[in-house]
């Protein structure tokens, strides 16, 4: 496979300054006519030849100005069309013809219930015509697309409506203006019947902005939630980071084949219909959420993505990572900061850490790629957030969005480098952050260790501080990075300890900052001797290898002033008692031992300061992916299963009564409302049961089933359900029946209840699963029922995926090939599954690597399956 390097990016010799296309769209085909402006770069000889991307799509002719080209005149391949010997500035005319019907990759323009519509990142466009599918080649766009209007009454695409109009025979047509220059990552169209709801935002400079949200016929009224979040996410841009919108309409459209959850194409935001249908009887409050949160995300990438674009596909984080960091920091302003950036910090570790830990793993930045979609990566994604809030963290709020003003401000209209974004810190800062950028470009997180000792006579208080980062695959040579380190010395009462003067490192109110291997800091003037919390917020993305004493981490849980280092510390008590007895050679779990956690657990569920939200996080014990990547070897999921239960009944033996109260008093609103406040009392609520039923009894059975009967939403509902999947499959089978007739009309909630069975730990799962396959309304062609049947099995069943005879294994790697045929994309996004697959105990191990070799060896696998097959067997 050709391998794409950063170091050979160069920029294209020639542009495409302005673009016009003419789309006709008909039930078999697509017609495209594209008439391009193409300039010779000021600089390349003449005579260098012009390669334009396009990829499954039938040239019918092509001109420049009037002049129809023969053969000889270019060369035509799979991949694209060459012209030998372009003038220097010429108009370009093709027009091709593209099957929309017959596409099943969902990349390029394909059909979702009828309705047209496309998705061209990464390198999509080049599937419906001819061009330079690049980042950095930015292009006005104006579009007319024709078509019949009983079939397609809504026409759509980026920027503004210019005109529309009738035409013969029962057709119409639409036509579309973007001013603003935009790589065709960002282009977009929609042709169909739809519904729509409408609303009207006034911008703070009193621009008018008509915002539509478009949804499949009957499906409108489930937009509203959208909408809200919406409106809420233009006016928090505005107030937070000065970005106002820039177009006479908004619109999203939301569709039900989508490979991923949602595309920022300027002016026209597509979503996969699931982060944008919601109401009380089918969201819950978790899709909520989300929605809220990804609607915002690609409101966001507005500013971050589209206005400023990436230079090349290398630099994917510069719009991802900082569009991430702002959606977290809209829904933290939006709901509870501490539990969003808890949540947050939990979902880097499921994903982010342990694809940083495995075969896989790879830089923010990445140097070198074969498939770029396989790499919208949650290192990508969330580690690149992170390092966004680094900055932030080490420069001060004020500072660092003098830097981001500055970069969207120095790079309006362009596509830019990481590079050029640090730059814009180092100007606003004057720190050089040469050091700190190294984040982007180097693979792996660093482990820190700390001691502490405290000299009483000298009021002396010392903390040794190391980093080291472990190699990653290809990649030993690691350098140390700079740490802002948000910390505290917590008294014998809680409160935070203050000191005269430090030295060793930077050190400025509550944060130290180091770039070293080793560090030696001293505080002088402190009265007691403290508990050291360190890393409060998550302040970077490490692993804390030093494993504190249970009076400590107890001491924190309990009164650390920091709500991260609380809840961290409730849980690394857990861990600490609990992971040797998961260790395949490892004791017996001592439950005397957990006796002072069930104390701590129950002050925190008294406490009148905390709220439900942060209680419910805590009584969420360790999950099965924590012990894993505390464990890194030699898994055997049984045995974390079995250890995992045990310590769920004691800690729900042990705060029985007080589960039991807080389950039946705990009394929310009749009006639901999906808002941070009652989420989190519905959350606690259900989290106390949940661990309750893990005491398996019957009579708490009965309570769980009268919980989902009287449930009057679904995110109770569904709790319910879960909870019985995990603790009572039998029961839960019944429970399942009964959900699917009465309450999975709407497909979302169908792709619940195919998650909900793929969850349930028997032996019957991959029997259960390949029935569900042919279930009248699964279909591998719609990703959605992918992720929900499947993505529940590996993710959220590892005692049944990882089966030691491997069944569990082959049947995921049978979906993935199959899959493979038609949409590569969501194959190789699937083939993640296996990225721990080394980690296993030996007789899974070989399970696993037999299932890959399988995949390896299969005939005509998509370039994007074979990628990451081989660098997942390493
Ligand atoms: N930028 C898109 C991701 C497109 C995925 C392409 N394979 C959504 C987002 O991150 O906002
Ligand atoms: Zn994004």
């Amino acid at each position: 496979q050709k391998i794409v390097y950063l170091q050979d990016y160069k920029p294209s010799d020639y542009l495409i300054p302005k673009t016009e296309m003419w789309v006709d769209f008909s039930p078999e085909r697509t017609q495209i006519t594209t008439d391009l402006h193409i300039e010779r770069r000021a600089g390349v000889e003449a005579g260098t030849p012009l390669e334009l991307d396009g990829e499954q799509v039938e040239l019918v002719s092509i001109a420049i100005g009037d002049d129809v080209l023969g053969a000889g005149q270019y060369e035509l391949s799979e991949n694209g069309l060459k012209l030998l010997d372009p003038p220097q500035s010429f108009v370009l005319s093709t027009v091709v013809e593209v099957a929309p019907e017959k596409n099943k990759s969902l990349e390029g323009l394909y059909r979702s219930s009828g309705n047209w519509c496309t998705q061209c990142e990464a390198e999509g466009f080049r599937r419906i015509t001819y061009f330079i599918d690049r980042p950095d080649v930015m292009s006005v766009f104006t579009v007319k697309m024709v078509a019949d209007k009983d079939l397609a009454p809504v026409l759509l695409s980026n920027g503004n409506p210019m005109d529309k109009g009738e035409m013969s025979n029962n057709r119409h047509f639409a036509l579309w203006h973007d001013p603003h220059p935009k790589p065709c990552y960002l282009f977009a169209m929609v042709a169909g019947k739809l519904d729509k709801i409408s609303e009207k935002f006034t911008t703070k400079s009193g621009k008018n902005v008509d915002l539509n949200i478009y949804a499949e016929p009957g499906k409108a009224e489930l937009c509203r939630y959208a909408m809200d979040a919406l409106v809420r996410s233009m006016k928090w841009d505005e107030e937070r980071f000065g970005c106002e919108y820039d177009l006479d309409v908004f619109n999203i459209v939301a569709v039900s084949d989508f490979n991923a959850g949602a595309m920022e194409n300027k002016g026209l935001n597509i979503f996969n219909d699931k982060y944008v249908l919601a109401d009380p009887a089918t969201a819950t409050d978790q899709d909520y959420a989300l929605i809220e949160r990804i609607i915002a995300h690609e409101y966001f990438h507005n500013y971050t993505g589209n206005r400023v674009t990436c230079r090349d596909w290398f630099q994917l984080c510069l719009k991802e990572g900082l569009t991430v960091f702002r959606d977290q920091e809209f829904s933290s302003d939006e709901r509870f900061r501490d539990v969003e950036r808890i949540d947050d910090v939990k979902g880097l570790r499921q994903s982010q850490f342990v694809e940083d830990s495995g075969p896989l793993a790879h830089p923010p930045r990445p140097s070198q790629y074969e498939q770029i979609d396989n790499f919208y990566t949650s290192t990508v994604y969330e580690k690149g957030a992170e390092v966004v809030r680094m900055l932030m963290t080490l420069l001060g709020k004020q500072t660092f969005h003098e830097g981001v003003d500055l970069y969207l401000d120095r790079h309006d209209g362009e596509a830019a480098t990481i590079e050029q974004f640090i730059k814009c810190f180092e100007d606003v800062s004057g720190r050089d952050l040469s050091q700190f950028q190294k984040w982007y470009t180097q693979a792996g997180r660093p482990r820190v260790s700390y001691s502490t000792s405290y000299a009483a006579e000298q009021k002396l208080f010392t903390l040794v501080l190391k980093q080291e980062v472990p190699p990653t695959p290809g990649d030993d040579e690691k350098s140390p990075l700079v740490l802002p380190i948000r910390f505290g010395l917590v008294s014998n009462n809680g409160e935070d300890l203050t000191w005269e003067h430090a030295e060793g490192a930077e050190v400025q109110d509550d944060l130290i900052v180091t770039n070293e291997d080793e560090v030696t800091v001293t505080f002088h003037g402190v009265s007691s001797a403290p508990v050291v919390s360190l890393f409060r917020g998550f302040s970077a993305p490490v692993t804390l290898d030093t494993k504190a004493s249970l009076e400590e981490d107890l001491h924190r849980a309990r009164l650390d002033s920091d709500p991260f280092n609380r809840w961290e510390s409730l849980q690394s008590a857990i861990m600490n008692i609990v992971a040797p007895a998961m260790d395949v050679d490892g004791p017996e779990l001592d439950i005397e031992l957990l006796e002072p956690v069930a104390v701590a657990l129950s002050q925190t569920l008294d406490s009148q300061n905390l709220s439900p939200a942060f209680k419910a996080l805590c009584l969420k014990l360790p999950t099965y992916q924590d012990y894993t990547q505390r464990l890194g070897q030699n898994i055997d999921p049984d045995r974390i299963k079995t250890v995992r239960q045990k310590v769920s009944e004691v800690v729900a033996d042990k705060l029985r009564g007080q589960l039991v109260t807080l389950y039946s008093t705990l009394h929310l609103p009749d009006d639901y409302q999906p808002n941070a406040e009652q989420s989190g009392m519905r959350d606690l609520r259900n989290q106390a049961l949940s661990l309750l039923a893990t005491l398996k009894e019957g009579q708490l059975f009965e309570l769980v089933e009268r919980h989902y009967r009287e449930a009057r939403n679904m995110t109770d509902r569904q709790a319910a359900l879960a909870i019985m999947c995990a603790n009572a499959p039998d029961r839960a089978v019944e429970l399942l029946d009964d959900f699917k007739r009465n309450y999975t009309e709407a497909m979302t909630v169908y792709d619940k209840w195919l998650g909900l069975n793929a969850s349930i730990d028997d032996a019957q799962t991959i029997d259960r699963i390949k029935r569900l396959m042919d279930d009248d309304r699964f279909s591998l062609e719609t990703p959605n029922r992918v992720y929900a049947l499947f993505g529940a099995f590996t993710q959220g069943n590892p005692t049944q995926f990882a089966r030691a005879d491997g069944a569990g294994f082959e049947l995921i790697a049978d979906v993935i090939l199959q899959i493979d045929q038609f949409n590569p994309q969501v194959a190789g996004r699937f083939a993640v599954a296996f990225r721990i697959w080394k980690n296993y105990e030996s007789k899974r191990r070989e399970a696993a690597r037999a299932a890959l070799e399988r995949i390896k060896q299969s005939e005509k696998i998509s370039p994007n399956l074979s990628e990451m097959v081989n660098k997942t067997l390493g």
